[in-house]
């Protein structure tokens, strides 16, 4: 869908929503690339109840899922412009916009989804979400995104050498991009809604996400090969529009911010079970899961990208700041 035609889908939705949604005096919209039932959606639906019950119903929240409102690239536009009040994302599309989502986005930055938790839960996190708002975005909270590692559909990935030659999609970030050269293949910066197709038609070799998103969207079907270097543990961010933010009252805003982070719990507890369900799915359907592999190589591999992106004194601190975290 061309940047337009998404833009004018997104409005003609949310004006045909405005119609049938009475109840409250205020709907805000929220966006998700991913489908009804799926970790994050279900987070923001919970955020949006205790929004809800915390104004007595006066400010409701509507997730419009599956891409509907448009790509992730897309809809972060249309929030900045306040033509959609909430978004829920990755971080790595906001590498080429918010300099420091960079840095949870290096590969192999975080030791594990504990030591993510740790960082992202404490002030470092606050400060990333803090950086939101010089891009006319409210960072309100992180979610879990797993770890991210590669599949594809033309041989099992053992070790590094094995990637050679196959061509990857990644998320729409240079840094991404780089972390594909690095590691000896190629890669193509494309939306998500475009990659099953794009496996299946041959225009890349495959892709990289996590149990949840290789299983719900259905790239197992089409990459029978899942190599679990774990290279990103890059975490996913609820923003709201500054623009429809400045619209509320101080106690509203606040009523915002407290609903966020309440459904982050909510959200965690949702993503350990769909994980697991979600590789007992991709495992049953014969997809080749190769879990014996030395990240060795591949951390030694990224060095040149850290030198490449962390260029900055504040981006530096913050490198050694959440190494330094236990
Ligand atoms: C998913 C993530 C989405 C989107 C997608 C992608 O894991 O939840 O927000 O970023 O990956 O690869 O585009």
């Amino acid at each position: 869908m061309t940047h337009l035609k998404s833009f004018t889908a997104a409005i003609a939705l949310i004006a045909a929503s405005t119609l049938t949604a009475t109840a409250c005096e205020t709907t805000l919209r929220s966006s998700d690339t991913h489908p009804d039932g799926y970790p994050t959606v279900e987070a923001v639906k919970a955020m949006g109840a205790a929004l809800s019950a915390a104004t007595d119903d006066r400010l409701c929240v509507e997730v419009f899922h599956s891409a509907q409102l448009g790509q992730e690239k897309d809809t972060i536009e249309q929030t900045q412009f306040g033509v959609i009040d909430f978004n829920r994302v990755s971080l790595g599309p906001f590498n080429n916009i918010i300099e420091e989502t960079k840095v949870p986005s290096l590969p192999y930055i975080f030791r594990s989804v504990d030591h993510m938790h740790t960082v992202m839960d404490g002030p470092i996190g606050e400060e990333i979400l803090a950086a939101f708002e010089a891009h006319d975005l409210i960072g309100l909270a992180f979610y879990d995104g797993g770890s991210r590692s590669f599949y594809n559909k033309e041989r099992p990935i053992t070790e590094m050498k094995d990637l050679e030659g196959l061509k990857f999609r990644v998320m729409q970030s240079d840094l991404f991009v780089d972390m594909v050269s690095a590691v000896g293949a190629n890669a193509t910066p494309m939306a998500y809604g475009e990659v099953y197709s794009s496996i299946q038609t041959g225009v890349i070799d495959g892709a990289e996400n996590n149990w949840p998103s290789f299983e719900s969207s259905g790239h197992f079907e089409v990459a029978g090969y899942y190599t679990l270097d774990e290279h990103l543990i890059v975490p996913e961010v609820l923003v709201m529009s500054k623009s429809s933010y400045d619209k509320l009252s101080a106690e509203d805003q606040a009523a915002v911010r407290a609903a966020a982070k309440a459904s982050v719990p909510v959200m965690r507890d949702l993503w350990a079970a769909r994980e697991k369900a979600s590789e007992e799915k991709v495992r049953a359907a014969g997809v080749e899961i190769i879990t014996d592999i030395d990240k060795t190589p591949f951390i030694e591999a990224m060095v040149p990208v850290y030198e490449k992106y962390v260029t900055t004194d504040k981006l530096k601190d913050l490198v050694t700041r959440i190494q330094a975290t236990e």
